[in-house]
């Protein structure tokens, strides 16, 4: 039904829609229509989300010199504010940053705080930079599975460093392995607990170790803590040959140590130029694909209504003790093979 306040509403929608509009959009850097083609990929309708995979087909392989830079660290790190003062440095630097804030949506509400946005007050308005957050819906590796392919239209637009920030460290953390070029891991002054609780994966997955919150007035601390992980980091093999994780002390408030988070970045790149990051990409890509398969043949197998009603019922029979998930298994299985026969 057409607007009745806008009879060409509709006709400029559908125009917007089309793949052609949104690759002159991305060419001219407009970043509305970077975020409705980021809107289309999340959308859950198959037909939003096949107008963006067609953009996506079509922008040919990312401009040269784009660095994808991943950020972890434990809630209140200050993960966002760390982003905000070195976007802004990057800025200074002549670059575009882009970032991907990814946030927390509850898998039980589906719901979604997007806070991260005013979290980067001067950055989400800079005409230079672009800040998108997206909800991190179901999956548990602490970024969305469209995060990938969002790089790539924020790539398209122009922006040159693209950096993801994920929620936690608590999941399946060493998923922004397979999004980032480099992975910075932030920590803080007098939390060398946190070390205990930070798993083998998430110090193995980093490339730069940041010491958020060095102010100065937390000089000293921020120093002892500097080479307890410096010890820590000996003790890790990285596997870029002839890099060692360097540990850096950072004020995200005072704006400090942010030049040398970004020599450190530029450095690491340095060292995947020759053939490194091409091979880090592309073996992305092949998880990437792998990841997506196995989405794809989850929405194919359960999503008959009956195998989804059964699927659904014996969970909670196994959850209330009725079914052992073992005999549970048996008749999904059974269920799935009669389909494929019929
Ligand atoms: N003193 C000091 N406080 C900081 C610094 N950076 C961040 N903070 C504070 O730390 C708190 C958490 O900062 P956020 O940037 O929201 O942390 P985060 O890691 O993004 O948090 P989540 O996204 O919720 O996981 C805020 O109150 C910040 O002001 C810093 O360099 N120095
Ligand atoms: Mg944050």
């Amino acid at each position: 039904m057409s607007s009745p306040l806008n009879p060409s509403y509709n006709v400029k929608k559908r125009q917007q829609l089309h793949p052609d509009h949104i690759l002159r959009g991305l060419a001219d850097h407009d970043r509305f229509v970077l975020s409705e083609a980021i809107t289309l990929l999340e959308s859950s309708d198959p037909q939003k989300r096949h107008i963006a995979e067609t953009v996506l087909s079509l922008l040919g392989p990312p401009p040269a010199g784009t660095v994808r830079v991943g950020i972890t660290g434990s809630p209140g790190v200050g993960k966002s504010t760390f982003i905000e003062a070195f976007g802004n440095h990057l800025i200074q630097m002549g670059h575009r940053p882009a970032v991907l804030a990814i946030d927390p949506s509850s898998i039980v509400s589906g719901g979604s705080i997007l806070g991260d946005k005013t979290r980067m007050p001067s950055l989400s308005v800079h005409p230079s930079a672009y800040v998108r957050p997206s909800p991190s819906g179901q999956e548990l590796g602490g970024t969305t599975l469209c995060t990938s392919e969002t790089i790539r239209l924020c790539e398209a637009t122009g922006y040159d460093y693209i950096i993801v920030e994920t929620v936690g460290v608590g999941q399946s953390e060493t998923d922004i392995q397979n999004i980032a070029d480099v992975c910075l891991l932030l920590l803080q002054p007098g939390a060398g607990d946190e070390i205990q609780g930070l798993k083998r994966g998430i110090m193995e997955a980093a490339d730069i170790l940041v010491i958020n919150k060095a102010d100065t007035s937390l000089l000293q601390l921020a120093a002892k803590a500097r080479s307890f992980y410096e010890s820590v980091v000996r003790l890790f093999h990285h596997d870029v040959p002839g890099w060692t994780c360097p540990v850096i002390t950072v004020s995200s408030l005072e704006n400090k140590g942010l030049d040398t988070v970004f020599n450190s970045v530029r450095s690491f790149m340095a060292l995947l130029e020759g053939g490194l990051l091409e091979e880090r990409r592309r073996s992305q890509e092949q998880k990437w694909f792998e990841k997506k398969t196995l989405r794809l043949l989850e929405q194919v197998v359960l999503g008959p209504d009956m195998l989804q009603r059964l699927y659904k019922s014996l969970a909670v029979e196994v959850g209330s003790g009725k079914k052992s998930a073992g005999s549970a298994l048996q008749e999904l299985n059974g269920a799935l093979l009669n389909s494929f026969r019929k």
